[in-house]
């Protein structure tokens, strides 16, 4: 986006939703460094209320008790610049969900301290640093302007100064709270942070989110660019994606809904379409699903059809619309519950070889070094259409993807404009240090044969030749 907040449109995101920091920071060196991600989204890091009467639920963590960093149920502020650290070193940028809008809810009054044994009550936040020099008071929320739950959905105003599930709602048109919003964000960006998802954005008013970013540092140290911006908005007839655009990048909605009823259905053709009348590609987050969406719209996730799930997510990664974001999950079956952990809700270290992760991350291989070799490059579709569950694609001369959303293996044969040569299938392998440890095609007079299994794809980039012959 063309934005001094959203300067580098970045490359493949993942969101390892609720890892504690160092199993964060050992998945960037073990895997997601070597496979192309360029960031890591992690879950909000600030101390957040502690709700052992609901058992400890995800969504303790959107519930700000203070901006301090220790202690979180996924660690302290040391393994968090750790993990900041560990994982610029495997060439990977941290991401952190900023939740800005609002601190605690009705949930939690009488329910403290917070994680990191701050004291609390809704509408008063005392030690926000730590340093008892800043807090939060009455003053500082929209009790006076509203003070209670939103309403009118259709009511702009309403969304924005009234209360999101009861959660106290700062009063972000005021020079001190932004100041102190400014503050809590910069002093992640001086540890090194290279971004933020804007939680609930669409619940502030444009211009207070602009002053609060725009007073970001300009340059994240250890990684020379700015850092980037993107806002979670859920755009309806009474709020725009648009209005928030030149803040910065914008999750598209659109496009999660139908990427996962095109998948969901098995239609490949009309995969090919999701996007078209979206915010521009450069504007967007794209994703199969999310946090939330998972729980509450699943369409497709991992718990519904898991390899047509994993499929979407590769497509997602080849297609070339807006900065991919892939989802990793723990498994669950009620909604509210929480990731693997001990008795006291302190999160358990992710091991991806037990059920209890999902891991979908890891079953995409070196798909997110398919994005990078392709960035810029546009789409080309190269089946003939005839196929409802069947596609395949082309991105300029840089990469060729064919996707398979049938319980049949498709053997099928193109021409292709990649240079001849043998490519490793970065859909079912890792390619490091010129080694393939997947399938090889190749690519032989400007054609390539592939057989792309069932439920499955092919993805072949200049990135990742075996031989050239050039
Ligand atoms: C978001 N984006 O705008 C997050 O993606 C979403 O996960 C958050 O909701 C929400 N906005 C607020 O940051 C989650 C969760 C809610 C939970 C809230 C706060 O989906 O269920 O609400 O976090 O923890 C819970 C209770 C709710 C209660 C509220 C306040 O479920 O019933 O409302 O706490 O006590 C009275
Ligand atoms: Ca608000």
């Amino acid at each position: 986006a063309a934005s001094a907040a959203a300067p580098d449109d970045g490359g493949p995101v993942v969101h390892l939703f609720q890892w504690r920091w160092e199993s964060v920071a050992q998945e960037c060196e073990d895997f997601l460094g070597p496979n192309g991600y360029a960031a890591v989204q992690v879950s909000p890091p600030q101390e957040h209320v502690v709700l052992e009467g609901e058992g400890y639920p995800w969504w303790q963590d959107y519930q700000p008790v203070s901006y301090r960093l220790d202690q979180t149920r996924r660690g302290t502020a040391a393994d968090f610049q750790d993990m900041v650290d560990r994982c610029r070193g495997a060439g990977v940028r941290i991401y952190v969900d900023a939740v800005v809008n609002h601190m605690t809810g009705t949930g939690s009054v009488g329910s403290g301290p917070g994680s990191a044994g701050t004291e609390y009550e809704k509408y008063a936040y005392p030690d926000l640093f730590g340093d008892g020099a800043s807090g939060y008071s009455e003053q500082d929320f929209n009790t006076a302007e509203c003070g209670r739950d939103i309403e009118d959905w259709n009511d702009p105003w309403e969304v924005r100064t009234c209360e999101l599930l009861g959660l106290s709602d700062l009063a972000t048109g005021d020079a001190y709270v932004r100041e102190t919003l400014t503050a809590y964000l910069s002093s992640l960006v001086e540890m090194g942070v290279a971004g933020f998802r804007i939680d609930a954005a669409k619940h502030m008013p444009p211009e207070d989110l602009q002053a609060v970013v725009g007073g970001l540092p300009g340059t994240v140290p250890g990684w020379d660019e700015p850092p980037y911006v993107f806002q979670e908005v859920i755009a309806d007839s009474a709020i725009g994606e648009d209005e928030y655009t030149g803040i910065g990048d914008v999750t598209e909605f659109d496009y999660q809904r139908g990427i996962g009823h095109a998948f969901a259905d098995g239609d490949l053709q009309a995969a090919k379409g999701v996007g078209d009348g979206a915010l521009e590609s450069d504007s967007a987050v794209a994703f199969v699903v999310n946090h939330d969406t998972q729980r509450n719209e699943p369409t497709l996730t991992h718990r519904t059809d898991r390899d047509r799930y994993d499929l979407a997510q590769a497509f997602l990664l080849a297609h070339g619309y807006g900065t991919p974001k892939v989802m990793s999950s723990y498994d669950y079956t009620a909604n509210d519950q929480g990731p693997p952990m001990s008795g006291d809700g302190t999160t358990a270290a992710t091991d991806c070889s037990q059920e209890a992760w999902v891991c979908e991350h890891r079953a995409l291989n070196a798909m997110p070094t398919f994005a990078n070799a392709t960035a810029g490059e546009a789409v080309s579709w190269l089946d003939d259409g005839s196929q409802r569950g069947r596609a395949a694609l082309e991105r300029g001369s840089a990469g060729f993807a064919a996707f398979n959303a049938t319980g049949e293996e498709w053997a099928a044969g193109f021409s292709t404009s990649l240079p001849d040569g043998t490519y490793c299938d970065v859909a079912s392998g890792t390619f490091a240090d010129g080694a393939c440890d997947g399938a090889t095609v190749q690519v032989e007079g400007g054609s390539v044969d592939v057989a792309v299994p069932a439920e499955g794809a092919v993805a072949l980039h200049v990135g990742a030749m075996v031989e050239g012959d050039g």
